[in-house]
């Protein structure tokens, strides 16, 4: 069996030469599994979970047509931001603890420019809402009720996004307040009594151009505090795009992403020359080593593309997937974790 701690003390030395490694895309415990993924610059779109692979698609509308990655990443989020049947992402998502169903979201083109929303209620596609905020403001973040009074004003439609279904979710939970986030229950479907999905969908592009963007869009942990904010609509935690390097997103317990400011400290360690998958596993290591029984208990994710098209994924515990689509494949990878 390969080594992986090993390989990563050398590939980390060996950083002058990583444009030349094979696709990082990598399922098993060893190393570097091509794929189709690499040597580019033809479009590719990956995002956290099974759900992005519809959002995925809608993402190579854009792509396939020599589109932006920002247009791309926006398009393809959208789609499970409107969809009631996800539970963790825009309309239809799990609310607060006190029934308001409160979103998260963010946008990084590949200039730097980028625009959040935090704690925004009632507008289902908050991730165009952070889009405004970056191209019509001078300010990168909005929150509340200016981010709501922002939105309305540049017409977007006031809407009720707690679903009959949602909350009778919420209800239900309301029998015994726990709030305990559950590890890996993104891909399940919700059934009365059972576990209770939440997940944020991050997606990186790259387009013909050869230029990355990135999205990130949540309604954030289920029966959270009126008023949290997670790591997705954070620069830097829940997404960070650096054209000249590569991006990265991430998905899971969003307190122990910003402690490291996650998605940026994959960035740099692609930057230092480790290829995505050993990027996200340095950064998953940075939380797992700070309190590692609590790690136990938690379920974080990081995604990561480099800019060349190669890309990787790693995770705390067993169970994230993450979907790929390029003009050559259309998959979900399951990643690798530290805990098996
Ligand atoms: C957050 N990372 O708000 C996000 C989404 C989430 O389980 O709920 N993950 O912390």
């Amino acid at each position: 069996m390969f080594n992986r701690r090993k390989f990563l003390g050398s590939s980390f030395l060996a950083s002058t030469a990583w444009f030349l490694r094979t696709p990082d895309a990598v399922i098993t415990g060893d190393d570097q599994q091509p794929t189709a993924s690499g040597q580019r610059n033809s479009p590719l779109v990956i995002s956290t979970w099974d759900f992005g692979k519809a959002a995925n698609a809608g993402a190579w509308e854009v792509l396939s047509k020599q589109g932006r990655a920002l247009d791309a990443v926006e398009a393809g989020v959208r789609i499970p931001e409107a969809d009631p049947t996800i539970h963790s992402i825009g309309y239809g998502g799990l609310p607060d603890r006190d029934g308001f169903v409160t979103l998260d979201a963010c946008i990084m083109d590949e200039k730097s420019n980028c625009g959040s929303v935090m704690c925004l209620e009632h507008i289902v596609h908050p991730i165009s809402v952070a889009r405004l905020v970056m191209e019509k403001t001078p300010h990168i973040v909005l929150a509340g009720n200016g981010a709501l009074e922002f939105a309305l004003a540049n017409g977007f439609k006031k809407e009720n996004l707690l679903t009959p279904e949602s909350e009778k979710i919420w209800k239900e939970w309301l029998q015994s307040s726990k709030y305990e986030p559950v590890i890996n229950i993104e891909n399940k479907k919700y059934s009365p009594g059972g576990p209770l999905n939440h997940d944020t969908i991050g997606m990186l592009a790259l387009d013909s151009a050869g230029n990355l963007s990135g999205a990130c869009t949540t309604s954030g942990m289920a029966f959270k505090m009126h008023g949290r904010v997670g790591d997705s609509p954070i620069i830097g935690a829940g997404l960070f795009v650096d054209n000249e390097i590569g991006s990265a997103t991430s998905t899971g317990v969003g307190e122990e992403v910003i402690r490291v400011v996650g998605s940026h400290l994959v960035v740099e360690y692609m930057r230092q020359g480790l290829p995505p998958g050993d990027a996200c596993r340095k950064a998953v290591e940075r939380i797992v080593l700070r309190d590692p029984a609590k790690a136990k208990g938690l379920q974080v994710g990081f995604l990561a593309m480099r800019k060349d098209g190669v890309y990787g994924a790693f995770c705390i515990q067993k169970g994230f997937t993450y979907a790929v689509h390029s003009a050559t494949e259309e998959k979900i990878y399951e990643s690798e974790s530290w805990f098996s």
